[in-house]
């Protein structure tokens, strides 16, 4: 069976473990998110990439979800010792080697996705792991400037991210270079060929919302034959994991898990999704879901452990079965 996952970093990998569980002889493909990655110290750093790859290849940091585990901090102290900035970015002497080969990869002229394949072979990953463009694509924020009060300023989405914690109001989020970029190599045939297309728990916006944006690939979700099936990122009024609700306001979407529902929209009604599914305590809403065009289930979405994600991933992939015209 021939998966195929857009995918955000900590949601999208925790979802993709359990999916792993699922269906260990799947043939899955992954289109990872790279509008949160970002230069620093003249180092390219994927963070929504790293983040899939260290968790399917076993070097994830546990405790934090993103960089390495066993991680020492020398070179982020030594580079504070030397008063440059960013501190606020938590760059792992362990997770530097990632960013170096990248960089020297990207410098020699390699796009993306061939620096994505060299990386992910060390760690022997059980998927395929494409990032949605070989093009430059960033998240910035717009905040309220506190220098300039009553004036606007753009943020990089990690420092909105790490630096603010998401704390202040975003007034627009804008994928800087989304209009230009193209869909990297593999990634339209792996979403027209795959047996079923799934939108994991990750953010809608700010992950999934931008793998969407690149020209091409949501008129791809749109025309694939395979079922689409979400699962909500949005339990009750609030996120499975990080901070989906902060950036929902800022595109006028309620933190619920049907507003998100129709953020996507039912590909009957030229939006991307035929399934949904929302956690069991959500099943009020199980009716205006419906009414929107979409076929939803509620299901357990606590991704607590490997068998709950295992069976949300099964719920998920039933519900495509039940949906394949
Ligand atoms: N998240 C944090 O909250 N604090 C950090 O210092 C931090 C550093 C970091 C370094 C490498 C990396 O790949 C991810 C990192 N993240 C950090 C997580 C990152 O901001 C998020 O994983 C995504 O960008 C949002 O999904």
């Amino acid at each position: 069976m021939r998966l195929t996952v857009l995918a955000g970093g900590i949601g999208g990998s925790t979802f993709l473990r359990g999916l792993l569980k699922a269906r260990p002889d799947a043939d899955i493909t992954v289109i990872g998110n790279t509008a949160d990655d970002i230069t620093l110290f003249g180092l390219r750093v994927c963070p929504d990439l790293d983040t899939v790859m260290y968790t399917l290849g076993g070097g994830i940091s546990k405790e934090r979800g993103w960089g390495r585990e066993d991680e020492t901090w020398v070179i982020k102290e030594e580079l504070a010792a030397y008063g440059v900035e960013p501190t606020w970015f938590g760059l792992g002497d362990r997770d530097v080697a990632t960013h170096l080969v990248r960089t020297q990869m990207l410098d020699a002229g390699y796009g993306l996705s061939a620096v994505t394949q060299a990386l992910c072979a060390r760690w022997k990953l059980p998927v395929r792991l494409l990032p949605m463009s070989d093009d430059r694509v960033e998240t910035h924020v717009v905040i309220d400037d506190p220098d300039n009060p009553g004036t606007k300023k753009a943020i990089h989405f990690q420092e909105y991210w790490v630096r603010l914690h998401a704390e202040v109001p975003a007034h627009q989020i804008v994928a800087v270079g989304s209009e230009k970029a193209k869909p990297a190599p593999g990634v339209l045939d792996a979403i027209a060929d795959c047996d079923v297309l799934l939108l994991p728990p990750s953010n809608p916006v700010v992950s999934v919302g931008t793998i969407l944006g690149v020209p091409g690939i949501r008129e791809a979700v749109q025309k694939t034959a395979a079922p689409v099936i979400g699962l909500s990122p949005i339990i009750g009024t609030g996120p499975v994991r990080g901070m989906a609700d902060k950036v929902l306001a800022a595109v006028g979407v309620e933190s619920t898990a049907s507003a998100v529902a129709r953020y996507y929209g039912a590909r009957a009604r030229d939006g991307v999704i035929d399934g949904w599914l929302i956690d069991t305590s959500d099943s009020a809403q199980l009716d205006s879901i419906a009414g929107a065009g979409i076929h939803a289930q509620a299901v357990p979405l606590w991704m607590t452990d490997e068998t709950t994600t295992a069976a949300m991933a099964d719920a998920a992939l039933s519900l495509a079965e039940a949906l394949r015209r």
